[in-house]
């Protein structure tokens, strides 16, 4: 066993003896171990967080702490259907050991998580875990912290864009005059939604801020989705925005960084099916100006992602962890890809949301 990892494990409040710590799944952003226990004991998450993205990790643990108790509070089964913080031994929410933080949540048994959505019924399930998840904390009143600046604030994103693109720290501006211009022939419409978000017509409230479909739980026994997970993006904004980001993500009939375009498409039904899982739990507390909005929201986190892929691209790949050297390049085409196709059937995704709005 790894002895650095095993010392930090140690320092939190873990229940029984430590037999085992592995590598876990592959983010883009944190790296997360499991840490098996002997006998009856629960198993454990360790997560790395990455300091550089998450500038404030004890604001982000408070954020998370506060957020997973409301729900507790509410829900019939309080170890399964949110995540449980584990602290120090001294009682802090994290460890900070040479320049990072690790943070300590207990593994929830008997569940399974998806890369992608290969049938509507997923989807569904996967728009009733959002929409519970914000359902859950409508009434949530204490102010978060803001852990990552501007997250999904596209006028801040384009303040990085110009920044970036002036400094072309790594020479590849030249070449990507084609990629550029798909993002600056839509800022006017982006910053447009976004000013509704500035100037209060659309609400926001608390938000999981990382929908995709692998930040969902599901229950193996039953299939019925559990929880979200991943609970770093924690913030206030709107809820419009966790609707696009997993409309991004469940709809896509390719991979997020599918090399071949051909695969890449957004799914209608995949559109339906998340939509009708989601209004279930959501919209009786849906403002008129979030129903309006709701189908735009895909599009606007899509070319979002777009925007950050790119401009990592640009920055000379110091955000997302990369398997190849254009790997961000790959993902900003696939992206675009999937944009265009939201972009051509807007009209049928507004049509499918004012159908299921007025069930
Ligand atoms: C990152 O690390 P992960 O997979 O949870 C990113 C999201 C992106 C996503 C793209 C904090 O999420 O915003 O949508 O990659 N998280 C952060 O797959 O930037
Ligand atoms: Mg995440």
């Amino acid at each position: 066993m790894n002895e650095k990892l095993l010392a930090i494990a140690n320092q939190f409040a873990i229940e029984g003896n430590i037999a085992s710590i592995d590598a876990l799944g592959e983010g883009f952003i944190n790296d997360t171990y499991i840490v098996k226990t002997e006998g009856e004991s629960p198993n454990y998450i360790l997560q790395r967080k990455n300091h550089i993205v998450f500038p404030d990790v004890p604001g982000m643990m408070d954020n998370i702490l506060a957020v997973t108790e409301h729900i507790k509070a509410k829900v019939a089964d309080p170890m399964r259907e949110t995540l449980t913080v584990v602290p120090t031994l001294d009682g802090k929410l994290y460890v900070e050991s040479e320049g990072n933080f690790w943070a300590v949540c207990i593994f929830i048994p008997d569940t399974i998580t998806y890369d992608r959505a290969d049938k509507p019924e997923l989807a569904y399930q996967g728009g009733v875990g959002i929409g519970r998840f914000q359902a859950l904390l409508a009434d949530f009143d204490k102010p978060l912290n803001e852990t990552i600046k501007g997250f999904h604030n596209i006028r801040w994103r384009f303040e990085q864009w110009d920044a970036t693109i002036a400094a072309d720290p790594a020479g590849r501006v030249k070449e990507l005059a084609e990629e550029i211009g798909w993002v600056e022939s839509r800022r006017e419409e982006m910053l447009g939604f976004w000013s509704l978000v500035e100037n209060g017509t659309i609400p926001t409230h608390v938000t999981h801020n990382d929908t995709k479909i692998s930040n969902i739980l599901f229950d193996r026994p039953t299939g019925n989705v559990l929880c979200a997970i991943d609970l770093d993006t924690v913030m206030s904004s709107t809820s419009l925005n966790d609707f696009g980001d997993a409309i991004r993500s469940y709809t896509n009939t390719g991979a997020e960084d599918d090399k071949c375009l051909e695969n890449v498409e957004m799914s209608i039904d995949m559109f339906r099916a998340y939509t009708e899982g989601y209004l279930s739990e959501q919209l009786s507390t849906m403002s008129p100006s979030e129903l309006e909005w709701l189908a735009f929201a895909g599009r606007y986190i899509t070319f979002e992602q777009v925007l950050r892929f790119l401009m990592d691209y640009i920055d000379g790949d110091r955000y997302y962890k990369i398997a190849y050297p254009d790997h961000n390049l790959v993902r900003t085409r696939a992206q675009y890809k999937l944009l265009q196709s939201m972009e051509r059937q807007y009209p049928q995704m507004q049509a499918i949301v004012k159908e299921l709005a007025s069930k």
